[in-house]
């Protein structure tokens, strides 16, 4: 097949989140972020989110340099020659450097494209089997103990399959044992985000005795060699998110022994590609890999539902309903969670229908590229 793109538009969007969300790195108010759209000569549309946060705090990568570099490098390249795979383009991106989440948001518009062209869903063009996938959900550091319970009792009893705490240094143990004190037999998990470094080896081996599912990430975003020192010293498993930006660094962890599960961002790792080369490592490693969540809107949300239906994602992912964020979201039908499955779409591509009136309500501004006329 080939893909020729005759114009990009990049759409920056502001959208408020229903309810503050706090991790030990910071506080989100709203999301800020930038749709990619890509357009064939047919008019056909494929649709991308950029994940960057509007700061620094999760990575390096920010809304503005994911602009930049999609203005000034990225989307040149999808422009400069037509496209036979959607590998191809991510091959001519790795000419640049890191700026994962900007590639991510590009290369996923243009798998949406390619799945469309196909006629198949972007979950079967990916290799995905499952029809539903099973899903968790984060819930950020609250004021008190008693409004994570209350909180937490909302989505238990709207059977979200495992539920996430954010914790960090003086948030932690005391927090886990009211939580498990109040629902014991809950699938329960913890994510440090990088709060914790190997002096608090104590700290994260008392939360042994309550049965979590495993750590997210407790030391540092760019370490796996402290992390490897961590892991023998605890009985839950470790979980990596930050640190895994590739499948090199995938391979090496396992090698090490820093984590036994893998949390896999599209965006974090440059994009489904890489994400699904992760996934088969992972498969023949034996450990098990789920799919994490950068506050999306229903794009992103859209190709993280496509990369779930791949087989060796057993855990819960942080894939929450469209509701759980937004008022309203930019997709219809929106993304609904019952007794904790989402029903994957069977339409072509993302499988949900991009709505134009909300991205232009959410849209501060934006920008068309076209093919040069010699391309
Ligand atoms: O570490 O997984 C994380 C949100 C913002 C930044 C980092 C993380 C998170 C979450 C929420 O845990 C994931 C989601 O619900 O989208
Ligand atoms: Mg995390």
């Amino acid at each position: 097949m080939t893909i020729n793109i005759e114009y990009v538009i990049l759409r920056h969007l502001q959208m408020e989140l229903k309810a503050p969300f706090t991790t030990s790195f910071g506080t989100f108010q709203r999301k800020e972020l930038i749709l990619v759209e890509v357009v064939d000569r047919d008019g056909v549309s494929g649709w991308g989110e950029s994940v960057a946060f509007s700061a620094p705090w999760y990575s390096e990568e920010t809304v503005k340099t994911n602009w930049h570099m999609l203005e000034d490098f990225l989307v040149p390249l999808a422009l400069a020659e037509p496209i036979h795979h959607p590998e191809e383009l991510s091959k001519r991106f790795s000419a640049i450097r890191q700026n994962n989440m900007a590639k991510a948001a590009l290369e996923g518009a243009v798998w949406d494209l390619y799945a469309k062209r196909l006629g198949v869903p972007l979950s079967q063009a990916l290799g995905g089997t499952k029809k539903d996938i099973e899903v968790g959900v984060s819930i950020g550091i609250q004021p008190t103990v008693a409004d994570l319970l209350q909180v937490m009792e909302r989505y238990v009893v709207q059977g979200y399959r495992r539920i996430k705490v954010k914790i960090k240094p003086g948030w932690d143990v005391d927090v886990i044992r009211d939580v498990r004190r109040a629902f014991p037999d809950v699938p329960l998990m913890a994510d440090a985000n990088s709060a914790y470094t190997l002096a608090d080896a104590d700290r994260l081996k008392a939360l042994d005795e309550f049965g979590l599912l495993m750590i997210e990430q407790p030391l540092a975003a760019d370490d796996l060699v402290d992390h490897a020192r961590l892991q023998p010293l605890l009985q839950t498993p470790i979980c990596l998110d930050e640190s895994i930006r590739s499948y090199d660094d995938a391979r090496k962890a396992l090698d090490l022994g820093s984590c036994r599960i893998i949390n896999i961002k599209i965006g974090r790792v440059g994009g489904l590609g890489e994400a699904k080369r992760i996934h088969d490592l992972c498969a023949e490693r034996g450990a098990p890999v789920w799919c994490g969540g950068m506050l999306e809107a229903g794009v992103g949300r859209a190709h993280n539902i496509a990369i779930t239906t791949l087989e060796n994602f057993t855990l819960p992912g942080d894939t929450a309903a469209s509701s759980h964020y937004w008022e309203r979201d930019i997709i219809t039908p929106e993304v609904e969670v019952h007794g904790g499955l989402i029903r994957v779409p069977d339409a072509p591509g993302i499988g949900y229908d991009v709505d134009r009136r909300q991205v232009e309500r959410y849209t501060q501004f934006a920008k068309v590229f076209h093919r040069t006329a010699t391309a």
